[in-house]
């Protein structure tokens, strides 16, 4: 506690008032432009000019006039590199589960595909897609999301990082705050977590192809898993020797194994399993799109859990984004003008 004979009779600018508690019996650490955190140099206690009104652990908070005078340790500041994404290039924010062989095991996900898991998966991406207008489309599949910011998109002056750190803190959260809507009465057994990256795409053609990999990548996957579960669950395969018969196989090997062995036409299962989740916005809802016309797209949809929750203003899809179809019917994707 600051004791009271310290008090100013008169008027002190803050410098000099952090200048004089200073030299009197602490040392001040600049937490950041015009703030200090008083410290005691023995015990290690909080002083603050607040203490004296309030009690003694608190930060300051001292208005910086033009008077205030830079720390010593301002020049650090310098070290932080500027890492805006180019002009006019598609900004693409990938997220992707951590470690999720091990967490999708732990929860007792379905295999090879968990609609519980994936439907959260989504409900997260919906909730980043309502906080960033400027996404204009979002593509899921496995444990990865990837959102798409319009090449003309200003957020936070295009800083990758800043974008991407936003958009992979807010999925997690809300794949946490969503999971019980999912899992129900099953717990999360530790906090799941996501890694991050922001990838540019000069052209849209560049663009198109990157999601057509993504989707390329989820009919590989699941086709494979398809067999591997179905030898392993039904055929009662060791994961070994399912993985040694599905070794060097084609996609037509593998469609004609379901078939002959599991009477499974694998286009019959279900296009959520096979193209995996897009998420748009309706034409006219791709950042700018009026407050009114933003209320009058979200909607309140049932979710899996039963409940009736406000859905943000978008759309999901289980279709095919390879082809041009998807592109022609909605080219205010690319455009929002159109
Ligand atoms: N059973 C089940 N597993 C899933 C499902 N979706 C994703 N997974 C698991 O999540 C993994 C995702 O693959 P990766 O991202 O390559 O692997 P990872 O274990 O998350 O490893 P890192 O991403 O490198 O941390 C899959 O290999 C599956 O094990 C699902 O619906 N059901
Ligand atoms: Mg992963």
């Amino acid at each position: 506690m600051i004791p009271s004979s310290l008090l100013p009779r008169k008027p002190l600018s803050a410098q000099r008032l952090v200048h004089a508690l200073t030299a009197k019996f602490g040392h001040q650490l600049p937490v950041s432009k015009g703030s200090y955190l008083l410290v005691n140099r023995t015990s290690g206690q909080l002083l603050s000019p607040c203490g004296l009104q309030h009690g003694s652990s608190r930060l300051v908070h001292l208005s910086s006039g033009p008077a205030m005078a830079k720390s010593k340790f301002e020049y650090v500041r310098q070290f932080e590199a500027d890492d805006p994404c180019l002009p006019n290039c598609w900004v693409v924010v990938r997220i992707d589960g951590k470690a999720f062989h091990k967490f999708t095991d732990v929860h007792h996900y379905m295999k090879p595909n968990d609609e519980r898991g994936l439907s959260l998966m989504t409900r997260a991406a919906q909730t980043v897609m309502s906080e960033f207008n400027e996404i204009v489309l979002a593509y899921g599949q496995s444990d990865e999301y990837s959102f798409v910011f319009h090449k003309s998109c200003k957020l936070y002056n295009r800083r990758a990082s800043k974008i991407m750190t936003n958009v992979v803190s807010l999925f997690s959260s809300s794949f946490t705050l969503f999971w019980p809507r999912f899992f129900n009465s099953q717990e999360l057994q530790y906090p799941p977590s996501f890694d991050g990256r922001v990838v540019l795409y000069p052209s849209d053609e560049n663009l198109k192809d990157y999601l057509s990999w993504r989707q390329a990548d989820c009919h590989i996957n699941n086709l494979y898993n398809t067999c591997f579960w179905k030898l392993v669950q039904e055929k009662g395969l060791t994961p070994n020797r399912a993985a040694d018969r599905l070794k060097g196989t084609l996609s037509s090997d593998k469609n004609e194994l379901l078939f002959s062995e599991f009477n499974i036409n694998y286009n019959n299962l279900p296009e959520l399993y096979r193209k995996g989740s897009v998420i748009i916005r309706p034409k006219g809802a791709i950042d700018g799109a009026s407050p009114s016309l933003e209320k009058s797209i979200n909607n309140h949809t049932r979710g899996l859990d039963g409940k009736t929750s406000k859905k943000p203003g978008s759309v999901v899809l289980h279709t095919d984004i390879i082809g041009k179809q998807f592109w022609e019917d909605n080219p205010h994707i690319i455009n929002p003008k159109i």
